[in-house]
């Protein structure tokens, strides 16, 4: 398929996976960064973040090794026409769902933008499979569809993310599950694969009920006019910045959005970052 079909096939069911997109030694070369962390990396604090699920945020900040997962030419090739052809990224992390996690509740990401649905998504996301993704471990599962659905199409038995943001203990949020009448797909796939999925899309991380760990690596892209959910002017520091490549740079906001959204006092932001 090429990537106008993909495109297609995401405006019409809401997601797409590729299939072994990157060579395991890219997968293996982030690993190297992110499994020392996870060693000793909390887990998430309310339902939302998955009290068995480990995060890390603002990826872009661990170096050159977590690049090429938010610089794809192949995935911007599909997402940038999604999003009025230009995208930041609004959010950056890495989901390690360990084992016995229950399902997370079913959400869109894009859903604080407070414009009603049905609307266009203002975000898409791309999950990359750093495990293989199974039915066992938590693949990711989607709703296929369910951006056309209206506000008051949410389906019954779904946590809202408000539920799952102030459920704070473990089992606070037992009784609910699947939504009534609504078919549930689930993103199996192996390592180095990526799923990408429209903002509008309901989906959540799966339950796993392996004995291993799954882990995702997590680039959400937004309209490049929309506000990101993480601060990357905050969080990762402007020295990194520097190093990156213009595109990862520009993915990050150091860029100008014609005439001249993005300028800092009146500068272009790449002329504003410190020499390296
Ligand atoms: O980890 C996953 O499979 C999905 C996680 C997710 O949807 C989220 O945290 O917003």
């Amino acid at each position: 398929m090429d990537h106008q079909d993909i495109i297609e096939t995401i405006k019409d069911r809401g997601y797409f996976i590729i299939e072994n997109l990157l060579p395991d030694e890219t997968i293996q070369a982030a690993r190297e960064i992110l499994d020392p962390i996870f060693t000793s990396q909390r887990t998430g604090r309310n339902q939302f973040e998955g009290f068995k699920t480990q995060r890390i945020y603002s990826l872009p900040k661990l170096g050159p090794a977590l690049w090429p997962f938010f610089s794809n030419p192949d995935v911007l090739k599909i997402i940038r026409p999604l999003l009025w052809d230009d995208c930041l990224i609004t959010a950056a992390l890495a989901a390690n769902v360990l084992p016995g996690e229950q399902p997370q509740a079913f959400h869109v990401d894009d859903g604080f933008y407070p414009i009603p649905r049905p609307r266009p998504a203002f975000s898409v996301g791309a999950i990359w499979a750093m495990d293989d993704f199974t039915a066992e471990n938590g693949a990711t599962e989607l709703i296929p569809y369910s951006h056309k659905w209206a506000e008051e199409e949410t389906p019954e038995g779904v946590l809202t993310l408000d539920d799952a943001f102030t459920r704070h203990e473990p089992g606070q949020a037992d009784g609910w599950h699947s939504p009534a009448n609504a078919e549930i797909v689930k993103a199996e796939m192996p390592r180095g694969s990526v799923l990408i999925f429209l903002g509008n899309l309901w989906h959540r991380a799966g339950g796993n009920r392996s004995n291993g760990s799954r882990l995702g690596l997590f680039p959400q892209y937004c309209a490049s006019w929309a506000r990101t959910q993480e601060n990357f002017y905050l969080s990762i520091p402007q020295e990194t910045v520097a190093t990156m490549p213009e595109e990862m740079q520009t993915l990050l906001g150091y860029n100008i959005l014609p005439p001249f959204m993005g300028h800092a006092g009146g500068f272009h932001p790449q002329k504003v970052l410190p020499k390296v």
